[in-house]
């Protein structure tokens, strides 16, 4: 079959194929069979000598998949649907490959694979906008889009193990084992690895092998699967109304139309806990597990909760109190490793064939010709068994040799890190796309619903490029670069990325490390691709020309939903209401939010202002006194607030720094107008400035903080002890500060709305407090100050989706260059009101650990 195709005006290039795909299975055989019904010419090549991909390869005793087998299945045809009956709650793996062939058989699609045909490079050619496809034995074939739907575990990790070239009997591999099986009956077994292979495979030796001693690096936290008949009530689920369910799986978080809790551990009590931790043990659903609580996957104590749950477990089933420790993780938070779902594993370990070796305790030395010698004894074995994992996600792309634009190869591309955009394109490889690539959420899914999003996406993509005679598409490096920073993002405000595993390509030596796939939900991230193709492809070039360039979600994941949460209220604008409801208001929000961390000590006092008292509220560090001292000046925009408004974040600031945090209670406007808040700042500086030590604090030692028009006012306060010639300050925090009274500042135009603090809401504040000759007062607007030189230094924040944004980086610029030393935070995707959030936003913490840092370093 040849295609005839323009890529320019004059030329014509003919391809063998419109289409290459590598690989056949799951995603391979799926996406030949949607690109048919394009009528399109598309072909696939596979290592293999038949379909399956990893079914075909991973056929080692106990081999199943660990996602109920009615939803680890194709969606797309009603009739393939009701024609297969799985026989398991979790299909085997003869099970799943003879599915496989029977969708190969069904559709017709043998004929359009090579099969025992590896694919060994790729080649972009530039002049004719194709690629060239070498298989092995040098055959070479073109197409315009080449399809890697090569799998995410489909490389298995080379034999790490010292001295395993000397082993004389025979070693297998689970992701590469024998077609005809492997019979242990009598034999001495040595299995290296415990991850899912490894677990499912360890009980069904045991079963046959004389003795089995298994080699474990890092314990799992498995699960019972209580595997058993196919479940008829999700079978009926899904035949009561097939589409509601589809649709279900793929709004979905994980890929499976099952209702997700909202409930948080740390809110329940210990009996609700337990009830439903053993409820989870009981159903064996990998789901349910990542899912038990809302805070299990991101609050370290909430985590602890669960995994002392299944440590409680593996105690309870294994006899061997020495063994049972061994086999209880415990340096990584529950489910960044892959949990996995087993039969009988820990039961296993009550055998008296059965040994566990702790290689953390007795690393192996050697493998002999043989046996295994570890640091403390030598053992002969008959056959090893590697159940050591995959170079997984990026090691099946790379091991092509594709090269794209300007010679540059995919393997020196992501040398340093991968960069992909959705994980279904990279920039400079034009008509390359990947099928469940790093970057989405592929292995943190239900892949067959993650597969057939992508399939369907790449037909779509392009149907709309021969519609509109659009030739190339590929990335720009702006949209790559933001989806990178946003499958980062999301993953930071998980636990995900603490386990060295497969995920974060830590368990292959040299591998970059980096967390792979994107944890934003299949749902969240079908939303995605829908936007990105509704805003004319946002981030694609088309014809190397065509663009409408863009990065898609610069939000940090949290904060987007604490905006979305706070929609849901229906709140009406605080400029909208009177002074004293608006307070009201501000104050109730402010009562509903979590405590921040336990310190030292809370007290309350009063301290002269500039015309009477003034209220603060101090907080001790817990640790050995004397502190030094921050003023601290709440947000509010001069208005609301109070000495404990920002009670929260000054309990950790005063936690992270170690230092005593006085948060003062300056008036407010309307009643107490510019510079009312100015000269209380700067009485109470100074009356903190003359009695730091009958207040635990040091002589001398004092800084100030603030945020928004609480930064305004310690930012004046500097300036006024400045010109006042004291009191001397170490330095000045500023997070989003207030700065200049004007409103000509980019930012007030590109986040006016929708951020919470808005301008309308900033121009009724400062009506509030400051008259319009007043605004350029450098009292008001120390940014306007002619002479900036001699302040304290400074650690101003800024965040991206503020108004306050520009005239922050303006300040922080203007003081940098008037010989301040500055540290300059600009933290991204972050808003007004995220930083201070504490126990809220996971995704500002470092911001608030380097304002934490700031002060300490003031005081250094
Ligand atoms: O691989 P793994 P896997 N010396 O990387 C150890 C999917 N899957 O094939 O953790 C000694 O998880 C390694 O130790 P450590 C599933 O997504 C699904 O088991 O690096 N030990 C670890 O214990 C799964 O997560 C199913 O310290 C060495 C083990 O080998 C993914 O595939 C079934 C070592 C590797 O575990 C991979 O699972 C099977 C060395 N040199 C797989 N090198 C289903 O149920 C590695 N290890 C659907």
């Amino acid at each position: 079959m040849t295609t005839q195709i323009a890529t320019s005006p004059a030329v014509t290039t003919t391809t063998d194929y419109d289409v290459v795909v590598v690989g056949a299975g799951f995603a391979g055989l799926y996406l030949l069979h949607q690109l048919r019904a394009l009528g399109l010419s598309a072909h696939a090549y596979d290592a293999a000598d038949n379909v399956g991909g990893t079914w075909y390869w991973n056929r080692y005793p106990g081999a199943r998949c660990d996602i109920t087998s009615v939803d680890y299945a194709y969606s797309f045809d009603a009739d393939l649907e009701a024609d297969w009956q799985w026989s398991e709650k979790y299909a085997t793996q003869p099970e799943i490959l003879a599915y496989l062939s029977h969708v190969a058989d069904r559709f017709d699609l043998r004929s359009d694979i090579t099969f025992s045909t590896r694919v060994d490079s790729a080649k972009w050619d530039e002049d004719a906008g194709i690629w060239n496809i070498t298989v092995a034995g040098g055959d070479t074939v073109t197409a315009r889009f080449y399809v890697m739907a090569t799998g995410c575990l489909s490389l298995p990790k080379s034999p790490d193990v010292p001295g395993i070239e000397n082993f004389a009997g025979p070693i297998y591999t689970t992701g590469t084992w024998p077609h005809e099986g492997v019979d242990f009956t009598g034999k001495r077994v040595a299995v290296i690895g415990t991850g899912s292979s490894g677990i499912q495979s360890i009980p069904l030796i045991a079963e046959q092998a004389k003795s089995v001693t298994v080699f474990q690096r890092t314990p799992n936290f498995s699960f019972p699967a209580h595997n058993g008949p196919f479940p008829t009530e999700r079978a009926a689920a899904m035949i009561d109304d097939r589409d509601a369910y589809h649709q279900a799986a793929k709004k979905s978080g994980a890929g499976v139309p099952l209702k997700v809790t909202e409930l948080n551990a740390l809110d329940a009590t210990e009996e609700e806990r337990n009830a439903r931790f053993e409820d989870v043990w009981a159903a064996g659903d990998l789901i349910g597990i990542m899912t038990v609580y809302a805070d299990t996957l991101n609050n370290p104590d909430a985590n602890k909760l669960f995994a002392d749950f299944v440590r409680n477990k593996i105690r309870s089933i294994v006899a061997d109190p020495v063994t049972a420790e061994i086999l209880c993780p415990t340096t990584y938070p529950i489910a960044s490793k892959r949990v996995c779902l087993d039969t009988n594993y820990y039961q296993t370990f009550n055998l008296d064939h059965v040994h566990l070796i702790d290689l953390h305790n007795t690393p192996i030395t050697t493998v002999t010709a043989s046996g295994i010698d570890t640091a403390d004894a030598s053992s002969e074995f008959d056959a090893i068994v590697l159940a050591t994992g995959f170079d997984a996600m990026t090691g099946a792309l790379v091991a092509v040799d594709i090269e794209g634009r300007d010679g540059l190869t995919l393997k020196q591309k992501w040398a340093d890190g991968v960069q992909t955009y959705l994980g279904l394109a990279t920039g400079g490889f034009p008509n390359l796309f990947t099928v469940t690539g790093p970057g989405s959420p592929s292995v943190q899914s239900n892949m067959a619903v993650s597969i057939e999003q992508h399939v369907e996406w790449i037909c779509d993509t392009i149907t709309h490029m021969d519609a509109n005679e659009l030739l190339t598409i590929e990335p720009t490096p702006g949209a790559e670069e933001g989806w990178s920073n946003h499958v980062n993002d999301f993953a930071n405000i998980t636990l995900l990325p603490i386990a060295k595993s497969w995920f974060n390509g830590s368990n292959v030596a040299g591998k970059n490390h980096q967390y792979l796939p994107y944890v934003g939900g299949v749902g969240g991230y079908r939303t995605i691709c829908d936007e990105i193709v509704a805003a004319d492809y946002l981030g694609f070039v088309f014809n190397d020309d065509q663009c409408n360039d863009g990065v898609i979600r610069r939000m940090q994941p949290d904060v987007n939903i604490m905006l979305e949460f706070l929609a849901t209220l229906g709140l009406p604008p605080f400029e909208t209401l009177e002074v004293d409801a608006a307070r009201e208001l501000s104050a109730a929000l402010s009562d509903q939010s979590p405590a921040g961390p336990e310190v030292g000590e809370v007290l309350d006092g009063t301290l002269p202002g500039a015309v009477g008292d003034l209220g603060y509220r101090l907080y001790r560090p817990d640790t050995a006194g004397p502190h030094p001292i921050v003023a601290y000046f709440h947000g509010g925009g001069w208005v609301f607030g109070s000495a404990t408004s920002d009670d929260s974040f000054c309990r950790d600031l005063c936690d992270r720094a170690g230092v005593i945090i006085v948060s003062v209670d300056y008036r407010h406007g309307p009643e107490d107008r510019f510079p009312a808040a100015a000269d209380d700042g700067f009485a109470a500086t100074q009356w903190l400035a003359q009695n730091a030590e009958s207040l635990g604090g040091i002589a001398g030692q004092l800084a100030v903080a603030g945020w928004s028009a609480g930064g305004n006012v310690a930012a004046v306060v500097c300036q006024l002890a400045k010109d006042a010639g004291g009191p001397t300050l170490a330095g000045q925090c500023l997070l989003t500060p207030v700065v200049d009274g004007g409103f000509d500042w980019p930012s007030y135009e590109e986040t006016a709305e929708g951020y919470v603090l808005t301008r309308s809401l900033m121009e009724w504040f400062l009506n509030h407090y400051v008259d319009d000759a007043d605004r350029t007062s450098p009292k008001m607007a120390p940014l306007r100050a002619t002479d900036l030189s001699g302040l304290p230094p400074a650690m101003v924040v800024t965040c991206e989706f503020d108004p306050l944004r520009d005239q922050g980086n303006a300040y922080a610029k203007a003081l940098a260059d008037a010989g301040v030393p500055t540290a300059h935070v600009q933290a991204h995707g972050q808003i007004h009101i995220s930083v201070p959030a504490v126990g809220q936003i996971v995704s500002s913490i470092w911001v608030r650990e380097e304002m934490g840092q700031a002060l300490r370093g003031f005081f250094a």
